[in-house]
């Protein structure tokens, strides 16, 4: 196989275990090819020149790292303003939460132009180049501009909305236009994959020339669904090291009479927090047999925490969780944990395994790799039952899950209480078939799917 060339806004160090399934499986590619992995350092410069920024090369073993520093106007323009501020709400059905400035489009593309020049100078001719995420569409564009005529892949780590919600982007047209520079395109889902076909034929007449094929612009680009996966080996030798059975046994222990829930999120407002706390409150209100028994235990690890919708919602989540402890709470019981800050991944195989329920229950989720993992870590003899939302990507998956409509409150309150009272031949049926699921369609899996469509397609 040719050198890979990873790009992504950020980077991780292939050699650390902490860097999570994603850098490892791109890792092996890297290492086994020599690659070479680019993208921002995480460094923003108070005083630089918009559109300029120094370059960082260093070896990670075989694996050359390229980081790149960004001045404070293109990150704020780039990152903060267009990518987090316009593409992220959008691609998840939240107009009502963009902020449109022109600037920060045009700062969005000088840093995918800064990009392209920076990482041009590094190519060689038969790399194969593989860019990831929102942050980073223009990218091949950008690049052929410039002369570049590499095998491109792109894939979208978030959801592709429908062509109605797309066209609410001012210079929509633009932005799609530029995915017609790449030779693959992957999405999460084929639901996404179907809202692409849709809007180029839609919003670009372009022509169907082949399965998922589409010709518009004078380029022809091959898309398709590649759902991620994890890890599922290294997650469960982490289950089995020290502190996941440290984890697991004191959290046992600690509530040996409660049955415990677990949600475990970045917190964001994609992720349906408030709407997961209320149908839990619902539950309680409900169903009184779990009162001074079930617990839900909420990690919502902290994100993007100098975005005003991002403060916002932390202020709903604590407001509400006091108003459940307070109203349902007793001196030997609290009926919800919220901990507003980042678990140790060693632990979290432990904490899955120890409770009943997993509550997965965003609004919108391009995958959701916790269900995953969540599914992942359970005792194969007694293993919990998994609640995941319809808008999840991973909801086309894994269909033995119990789905649920995340807005409507009620049923998913109802639908927590048949996970809680699922008979054990139940869960362990479920189990196996989401264990299979998972465990065929890992992250390998799908980077090599990805890589291999890449090499064959154009
Ligand atoms: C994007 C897309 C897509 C969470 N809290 C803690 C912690 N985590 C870990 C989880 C999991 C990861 O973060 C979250 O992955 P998700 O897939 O759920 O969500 P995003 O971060 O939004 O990721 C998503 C994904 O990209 C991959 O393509 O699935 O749809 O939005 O691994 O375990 N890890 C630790 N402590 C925490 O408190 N250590």
């Amino acid at each position: 196989m040719s050198r890979l060339v990873v790009v992504s806004n950020r980077l991780a160090d292939p050699r650390k275990s902490a860097a999570g399934g994603l850098a490892v499986a791109l890792g092996e590619t890297l290492k086994r090819t020599g690659g070479l992995w680019f993208g921002w350092s995480g460094k923003v410069v108070e005083n630089g020149a918009a559109g300029e920024g120094e370059l960082h090369v260093h070896q990670a073993g075989s694996v050359t790292l390229a980081e790149l520093d960004l001045c404070q106007e293109d990150h704020d323009a780039y990152y903060r303003g267009y990518a987090n501020g316009v593409l992220w709400p959008i691609f998840h059905y939240r107009l009502d939460l963009a902020h449109f400035e022109s600037g920060h489009l045009s700062g969005y593309r000088r840093v995918n132009q800064l990009f392209a020049r920076k990482l041009k100078a590094l190519l060689k001719p038969d790399d194969l180049i593989w860019i990831h995420d929102y942050h980073l569409i223009p990218l091949a564009a950008e690049l052929r501009a410039i002369g570049c005529e590499n095998r491109i892949g792109f894939f979208l780590h978030i959801p592709l909305p429908p062509q109605q919600i797309l066209a609410a982007i001012p210079s929509h047209e633009w932005l799609m236009r530029a995915l017609f520079a790449y030779d693959l395109v992957g999405f999460q889902t084929e639901a996404d994959l179907l809202h692409f076909a849709h809007y180029v034929k839609a919003e670009a007449t372009a022509e169907t020339v082949g399965a998922n094929q589409f010709r518009a612009f004078n380029s022809t680009v091959q898309a398709e669904a590649f759902p991620i996966g994890i890890d599922v080996d290294d997650f469960q030798r982490l289950g089995r090291a020290r502190e996941a059975l440290e984890t697991f046994e004191s959290t046992r222990k600690e509530y040996s009479r409660r049955r415990l829930l677990i949600g475990v999120d970045r917190l964001d407002y994609s992720k349906g927090l408030p709407q997961r706390i209320k149908a839990f409150r619902e539950l309680l209100q409900r169903y009184p047999e779990n009162r001074h028994s079930a617990t839900l235990l909420q990690v919502a690890s902290p994100s993007r925490e100098d975005v005003d919708a991002y403060a916002d919602i932390q202020h709903e989540l604590e407001s509400l969780c006091g108003a459940i402890n307070g109203d349902y709470g007793d001196f030997d019981w609290m009926p919800i944990r919220y901990i507003h800050r980042t678990i140790a991944r060693k632990r979290l195989p432990g904490l899955y395994r120890a409770c009943a329920v997993a509550l997965v229950t965003p609004l919108r989720d391009g995958m959701n790799l916790v269900a995953k993992e969540f599914v992942a870590a359970q005792d194969e003899e007694d293993p919990g039952v998994l609640v995941l939302s319809r808008f999840a990507g991973a909801a086309e998956q894994l269909r033995e899950a119990l789905l649920v409509n995340p807005y409507d409150i009620s049923g998913t309150a109802q639908t927590i209480q048949q996970a809680l009272q699922m008979s054990l031949a139940e869960r362990q049926e479920r189990h196996v078939a989401l264990l299979a699921k998972v465990k065929e369609f890992d992250v390998h899996w799908w980077c090599k799917s990805f890589l291999q469509k890449l090499e064959h397609t154009r």
